[in-house]
């Protein structure tokens, strides 16, 4: 399976287009846009998310509720667009726009894409690069990714993305939970966090963070449950199922590191303290004790719970503006001020659940290549039944 995106954040629309799904997957538009909404959600947005209600429109691939095996397009039009018509135009500018429109972004934002994005493609007007760079993109990410979280459905598999950290507060989450209660508490959280105190004191520092033109950022994590052992390969570099994840999650807007199981921890102790031991029983097979490594060993996976965190930085634009360099004087100048949010990392919890679903998914049907659902999902059973008895 592999997708494309394409949009500009306050263009008309984004668009993904889904190819090599199996037919006879279950999908409405109403299954992606309960995950979009849940996008939206969380406390830290700033007012970009007051004016979109990101809908889907699916426009192939699906006859009557069912996937056709023929590429997927799904498409949300951004409602800001009707505000940036001129200054976002497909067409040329006519002589009296040009004057309109003319002021161009100069002062490229510490952080952000900006200056390399000029530099690269050799646009001397920023916005150029700001307006694909934004994190608006994650919008269709998501969509895609609840297209591979039905699938993963379909095969026993659940999912879910919360927050463990934000500017240093940690969340207190019990070892073990499952992945249903996760769900069930962090869903009501405005900071999609598990812990109420820490969610709080999250909460308070996004708003002293918003009151000083700032920004925080924070840690997030997945846990996967369901997924056979396996799946993956040792073999070979790019077959690693953990680097897929990790490069999958470092693309995501802002993030700058991955971490499975205990992750950087593992540094501290020793071997005894992080292996897992092997048990087995008659009803569940092959177990590991205790899920330090997170759910893999030897680039596939154990059959344990995925645990993968992500840390996403502060967000690059800041209302009190760091020092940059005007691109057409040299001058040194405050960073553009453009309008952001003090804190997405509880979108971003979202976003990485649905870009690890999409790599699991994908995952699965390289390994039991199938063109219908059917099928896929008699093999991830006979094969589930084989790993039980090995
Ligand atoms: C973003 C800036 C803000 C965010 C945006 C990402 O948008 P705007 O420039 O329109 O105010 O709200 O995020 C989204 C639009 C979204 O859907 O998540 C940026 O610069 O990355």
């Amino acid at each position: 399976m592999r997708y494309l995106t394409a949009g500009e954040s306050h263009g008309p629309k984004l668009t993904a287009i889904i190819e090599g799904l199996p037919a006879g997957l279950s999908l409405t538009a109403e299954d992606v846009n309960q995950e979009l909404a849940r996008r939206q959600k969380g406390y830290g947005r700033g007012r970009r998310m007051q004016i979109e209600k990101d809908q889907v429109e699916i426009s192939s691939g699906i006859r009557h509720g069912y996937t056709l095996g023929s590429p997927v397009t799904l498409t949300v039009e951004n409602n800001d667009w009707k505000h940036w018509t001129k200054i976002m135009g497909i067409e040329p500018l006519s002589e009296k726009d040009e004057s309109e429109v003319k002021r161009k972004i100069t002062r490229p934002r510490p952080g952000h894409a900006d200056l390399n994005g000029g530099i690269k493609y050799g646009h001397r007007d920023l916005r150029n690069v700001l307006e694909r760079s934004s994190a608006r993109e994650t919008t269709v990410r998501v969509a895609v990714g609840a297209v591979a979280k039905k699938l993963l459905k379909e095969l026993g598999i659940d999912i879910v993305g919360h927050v463990k950290e934000i500017a240093g507060i940690k969340a207190d989450v019990p070892e073990g939970l499952s992945v249903s209660k996760l769900k069930e508490i962090t869903e009501d959280s405005p900071v999609r966090c598990y812990d109420p105190e820490a969610s709080r004191k999250m909460m308070e520092a996004i708003d002293d963070a918003k009151k000083n033109g700032d920004s925080i950022g924070g840690v997030v994590e997945v846990i996967v449950e369901g997924m056979p052992a396996g799946i993956g390969s040792y073999v070979h570099y790019d077959r690693k199922l953990d680097a897929k994840l990790a490069g999958a999650v470092m693309s995501i807007n802002a993030f700058k590191g991955v971490e499975f199981g205990l992750g950087f921890e593992m540094a501290k102790i020793p071997g005894s303290q992080v292996h897992d031991e092997i048990i087995w029983n008659e009803t569940e097979g092959y177990k590991r004790r205790t899920n330090r490594l997170g759910g893999f060993e030897g680039g596939m996976t154990t059959g344990m719970p995925i645990v993968v965190k992500g840390v996403m930085k502060p967000i690059p634009t800041l209302y009190k503006p760091l020092q940059s360099v005007d691109i057409e004087t040299k001058e040194p100048f405050s960073a553009s001020i453009e309008r952001s949010d003090s804190c997405a990392v509880p979108a971003a919890a979202v976003v990485m659940e649905h870009v690890v679903a999409w790599e699991l998914a994908s995952s699965l049907l390289e390994h039991f290549s199938s063109d219908q659902m059917k099928y896929l999902q008699e093999s991830v059973k006979e094969y589930r039944e084989y790993t039980r008895n090995f």
